[in-house]
């Protein structure tokens, strides 16, 4: 009888053993790689981390996200994760292996220097599904790079605000080699260290679709030969840079690579009104943002007048004091919105032809013809 009693107790244990082990959630094999990753993060730690602990389910942490079949981790969010830091430090990047499924993995603002050298295994190998990778405002420099090597299913990295400089190349086998990421979508390298003697990156990343290199150290005339191999660019942010004018490559006619790009922001650059000849290589521009550039006294739209998907153009901050032929804006019969602020106009007829009520929905124009305060950077 109390042989009995006892294996059902043992067997009552087993199963509820069994039962919690499913019920937990996560699989033990990624509870314990998270605690491992906890416990390679250099204190002081803020809220996020103080959550991870226990035998519960993982799946429940703050910053997891799990998949509701399989319970394995496909989303893991440490921004911000140590309440401060002065001081950086390197990842362990074999610390992610367990995570087969991670889909995005977000480190904003850890101080991050980069990843250790593991024998060799630097790569955040295993991540065959990772698809988000966000190491943003960290104090990573190049040689990040060699760790997103093999990160074939990326499509988006951002890695604004750290020291990237340079060409975006890898050392393979002692070879240097530009990081090949075929299917990269979306690129933010927003406060940086490029320069356009370093931008032939570009041209492995054939997926682009939205490129941001605004705040680095682009000057003067941009050969854009990198960009136009960019046939799928949509959107391009090379705002706060010292951009003068683009040139296409010797014999490139038309920028027909560029001829999908929607939106460009150029907005804190060093553009003349003789030096926009290039709009006519962008039929398909609806934003376009000029302000805060050096466009001066009499501007002739004509280069504008091309743009007719055009649906916002912010000509702000500039010092235009009249347009030639103004009657020419009629063509662009999509724009929306037109911003004149903080110019030097002294009067502006909306051109006949236009309707105002249906078409220009905003123009923002005000004649601060003296009062020029900077524009405000954006974050
Ligand atoms: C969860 O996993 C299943 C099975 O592998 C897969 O079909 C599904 O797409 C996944 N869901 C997410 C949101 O990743
Ligand atoms: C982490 O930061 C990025 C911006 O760098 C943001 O897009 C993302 O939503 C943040 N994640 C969470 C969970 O707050
Ligand atoms: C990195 O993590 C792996 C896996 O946990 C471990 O084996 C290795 O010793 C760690 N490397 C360093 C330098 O701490
Ligand atoms: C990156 O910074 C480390 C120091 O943190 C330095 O040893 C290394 O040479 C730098 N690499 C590049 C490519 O600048
Ligand atoms: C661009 O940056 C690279 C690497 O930082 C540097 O070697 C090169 O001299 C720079 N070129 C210009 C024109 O500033
Ligand atoms: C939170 C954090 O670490 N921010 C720093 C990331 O690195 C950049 C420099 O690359 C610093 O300016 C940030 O303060
Ligand atoms: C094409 C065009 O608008 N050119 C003007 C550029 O600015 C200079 C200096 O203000 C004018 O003299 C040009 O007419």
């Amino acid at each position: 009888m109390e042989e009995k009693w006892v294996g059902a107790i043992v067997l009552l244990v087993l199963v509820s053993g069994w039962y919690c082990s499913y019920c937990s959630g996560c699989l033990e094999e990624e509870r314990i790689a998270l605690l491992n990753l906890k416990h390679s993060i250099p204190p002081p730690t803020g809220n996020v981390l103080a959550s991870w602990g226990g035998h519960g389910d993982c799946c429940k942490w703050v910053g997891i996200e799990c998949n509701i079949t399989t319970k394995r981790v496909i989303q893991l969010s440490l921004n911000n994760s140590r309440s401060w830091c002065s001081k950086g430090w390197y990842l362990n990047s074999s610390l992610f292996s367990p995570f087969e499924e991670l889909k995005s993995l977000f480190l904003q603002g850890n101080c991050i220097l980069g990843f250790m050298k593991n024998k060799g295994l630097e790569k955040l190998s295993g991540l065959s599904n990772l698809e988000v990778l966000d190491l943003s405002d960290n104090q990573s420099n190049s040689s990040i790079l060699s760790t997103l090597a093999s990160l074939s299913s990326l499509k988006v990295l951002n890695l604004a605000g750290n020291q990237v400089e340079g060409s975006l190349h890898i050392h393979v086998l002692g070879v240097k080699r530009p990081l090949e990421l075929s299917n990269l979508a979306v690129l933010n390298l927003w406060c940086n260290s490029f320069n356009h003697t370093t931008l032939s990156f570009l041209r492995m990343l054939p997926s682009l679709k939205i490129l941001d290199l605004g705040d680095n150290k682009l000057k003067g005339i941009l050969n854009i030969k990198e960009l136009v191999a960019l046939n799928k660019l949509k959107e391009l942010d090379l705002s706060y840079n010292h951009v003068e004018s683009f040139v296409a490559p010797k014999g490139v006619k038309r920028a027909l690579g560029l001829s999908n790009l929607k939106v460009l922001n150029l907005y804190g650059n060093s553009f003349k009104n003789s030096t926009l000849s290039f709009l006519r290589w962008l039929p398909s521009l609806k934003i376009l943002d000029l302000s805060d550039n050096k466009l001066k006294g009499i501007l002739n739209i004509k280069e504008l007048v091309a743009l007719n998907k055009l649906k916002k153009l912010d000509l702000s901050y500039n010092h235009v004091e009249s347009f030639v032929a103004p009657k020419e804006l009629a063509a662009l019969n999509e724009l929306k919105v037109l911003d004149l602020s903080y110019n030097h106009v002294e009067s502006f007829v909306a051109p006949k032809g236009i309707d105002e009520s249906k078409s220009l929905v905003m123009m923002r124009y005000e004649m601060f013809k003296y009062a020029r305060s900077p524009k405000p950077k954006r974050e």
